[in-house]
């Protein structure tokens, strides 16, 4: 079953949007397999945006990515990689749709609310890089029949 790494960011932290968050993911029939509220470092922070290392905004994204608490997580389901990233809504929350996250809750694009894995290789390097194997939660949920 795919996998991927979603992240509520400093700014859906302080927003008080964890919850709305997790409903979201839940609702749609994701499995949430693991969780931590955590704060980034700057080294951990510049490896998991080290593409973006030449990017002119690179500075200040591992300033706002280390400024406060993150709930990081993983969510198991079919296509859930994908279906996440449309759930969240596009980058610059100014175009996302109402209706995704970014769409219903976001102004600015260098805080947008949450992060998710853009690929099968993000969300491998993206769970290894936050998680350890023991981290992870496999279960079945008894509803999984019905979605
Ligand atoms: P993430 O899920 O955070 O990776 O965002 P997404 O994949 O939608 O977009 P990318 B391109 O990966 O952006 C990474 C972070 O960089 C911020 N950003 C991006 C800017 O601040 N200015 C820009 O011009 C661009 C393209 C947005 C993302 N994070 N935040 N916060
Ligand atoms: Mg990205």
């Amino acid at each position: 079953m795919e996998r991927t790494y979603l992240m509520i960011k400093p700014d859906g932290v302080q927003r008080g949007l964890i919850g709305e968050i997790i409903s979201r993911f839940e609702a749609k029939g994701f499995t949430l397999v693991a969780g931590k509220f955590t704060q980034l470092t700057r080294e951990l922070a510049e490896t998991h945006y080290g593409e973006h290392k030449e990017r002119p905004f690179f500075g200040e994204l591992v300033d706002f990515i280390t400024s406060g608490p993150v709930f990081a997580m993983v969510w198991e389901g079919e296509n859930v990689i994908k279906s996440s990233r449309t759930l969240i809504g596009v980058t610059n929350p100014i175009e996302a749709a109402p209706g995704t996250i970014r769409g219903d809750y976001g102004v600015h694009v260098g805080m947008n609310i949450i992060h998710g894995s853009d690929s099968e290789e993000s969300a491998k390097r993206e769970i290894d890089l936050f998680f350890t194997s023991n981290e992870l939660v496999t279960y079945e949920k008894t509803l999984k029949q019905w979605i």
